[in-house]
């Protein structure tokens, strides 16, 4: 008899390892199982947006917002309505703290399919396009779990059947069909992967699409109109459209890449540099805040990518337009070579790289120290342990990931930007296209503070190829 229990335990842990190892896999932004994170500079906030997966609806839906440092404090009214539908009531207000930090909300989702996320800060509101994924429940997974369940209650009726019963086949029997049924539940388990993690979902549906598109399949070229009225020193709205180069109508189909609809690079003549996050306030409307710091011509990049353009090189579409601003042009100034150079507020940082050559790809690397400690607190932006921008003589713009270190490669639990564990060494390899003079801005984040380090670096041109023949 008490070999019988022991057995019936053993078949009873297994089951219950499997069952663990089974997590539902839900989530919602266009992808399975991840927290949707959106760059939005809001006003005068550059925000985090961070709308966290979401599990079957009706439910909770939470929202959590980065405020970065330099932002103001204050009130954002925040709502969730499903695409087309007439706004519900239920607006909640989230309250961010001076000086940088994270604020969260619960709000509430009722059902699959597009949703759009307002927030409104009293003078403008941004909406971000999110998914709520069906709860895709295929048929293994009910006889999955409906297989542990079954195969729990007659391990325990087999057991109490073994310890309190006189006859010997009681729990023989049902001990028997628990393991038939633990058989069954880890066969259907083992057979389907069923949604995995990481599928891309259709925004209308909620489900996988119905026909996939090939990667690298082009969408039509976005035209970019900028419309401003840019003052030097002063701070005022730009007012962005995107619009379908085929059709004239305007782009609402972007993704979220890199953690952002668009990622817009303003380059000024007197050497100024921003890389900020369009808020969407409507369909193909984007609108970001910008103060230049000299009067002139300013070149404005805009990185995007359409739904549906795949992972390919084609993919992301770069396009620029440029903007000038009233007032007197400053001198251009030159930021330093590599090296040691020391920061604001007692940090330090080295920048160093391998040979740079056009055409070969060069290790750019930036370690950042405070008071001559290595720095490790440093947040994710964007995704990334750290950005690097360049632009060339030939104006080329180049936007590099920092390579994840060593200890996070593959993993899906990296950490998002709320987790500061980041540094000292952030490396990035990059391919210079062109030999000539190129400037750099490497970029992190500390303390919910994007800090840039601009650096200017001379390529040479590549060795001439020998002559084939001779
Ligand atoms: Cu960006």
């Amino acid at each position: 008899m008490r070999r019988t229990s022991r057995a019936l335990l053993v078949v009873f842990a297994v089951g219950a390892a499997m069952l663990a190892g089974a997590a539902p896999a839900l989530a919602h932004g266009g992808v399975v199982g991840e927290d949707l994170h959106v760059a939005a500079s809001l006003g005068d906030r550059e925000l985090t947006v961070i709308v966290r997966r979401v599990g079957p609806v009706p439910g909770p839906l939470r929202v959590d917002v980065v405020n970065h440092a330099g932002s103001p404090g204050g009130t954002l009214r925040i709502r969730a309505a499903a695409f087309g539908a007439v706004p519900a009531g239920d607006e909640v207000g989230l309250r961010l703290a001076d000086g940088g930090g994270l604020a969260g909300v619960t709000l509430h989702v009722d059902r699959v399919g597009a949703w759009e996320l307002a927030l409104d800060d009293g003078r403008e509101t941004a909406r971000i396009p999110f998914v709520v994924p069906a709860d895709v429940t295929p048929a293994w997974q009910w006889v999955m779990s409906g297989g542990y369940t079954a195969a729990g209650a007659l391990l325990l009726a087999a057991l109490g059947a073994a310890a309190f019963g006189r006859r010997t086949w009681p729990p023989l029997v049902l001990g028997g069909g628990a393991a038939t049924a633990v058989v069954v539940a880890t066969t259907a388990a083992l057979l389907s992967q069923g949604m995995p993690e990481g599928t891309e979902i259709d925004p209308v549906t909620g489900r996988p699409p119905a026909t996939t598109v090939p990667d690298g399949a082009a969408r039509p070229h976005v035209n970019l109109l900028a419309d401003a009225a840019l003052v030097a020193g002063q701070r005022s709205p730009i007012d962005l459209r995107l619009v379908d180069g085929a059709t004239g109508r305007p782009v609402d189909d972007l993704v979220v890449h890199h953690n952002a609809l668009v990622h817009l690079v303003v380059l000024g003549p007197g050497g100024q540099f921003a890389h900020l996050h369009p808020a969407r306030l409507g369909p193909g409307e984007l609108r970001v805040w910008f103060r230049p710091s000299s009067g002139g011509e300013h070149r404005v990049y805009a990185e995007l990518e359409r739904r549906g353009a795949g992972t390919g090189p084609g993919g992301v579409q770069l396009v620029q337009t440029t903007l000038s601003a009233a007032g007197p042009a400053l001198a251009e100034t030159t930021p330093a070579g590599l090296g040691d150079r020391d920061l604001a507020g007692g940090t330090s940082v080295r920048v160093e790289a391998s040979r740079l050559v056009a055409g070969e790809p060069s290790v750019l690397a930036a370690e950042w120290s405070e008071d001559g400690r290595p720095v490790r607190d440093l947040q994710q932006w964007l995704g990334m342990a750290g950005h690097l921008i360049t632009v060339g003589p030939d104006a080329t713009v180049g936007h590099v990931h920092a390579m994840p270190p060593a200890a996070v490669t593959g993993s899906a639990a990296a950490p998002d930007e709320t987790v500061a564990s980041g540094g000292p060494r952030i490396e990035f390899v990059y391919t210079f296209p062109t030999p000539g003079r190129h400037r750099l801005w490497f970029q992190v984040e500390r303390d919910y503070e994007v800090v840039t380090v601009p650096v200017e670096v001379d390529v040479a041109a590549a060795a001439p190829r020998a002559e084939a023949g001779s």
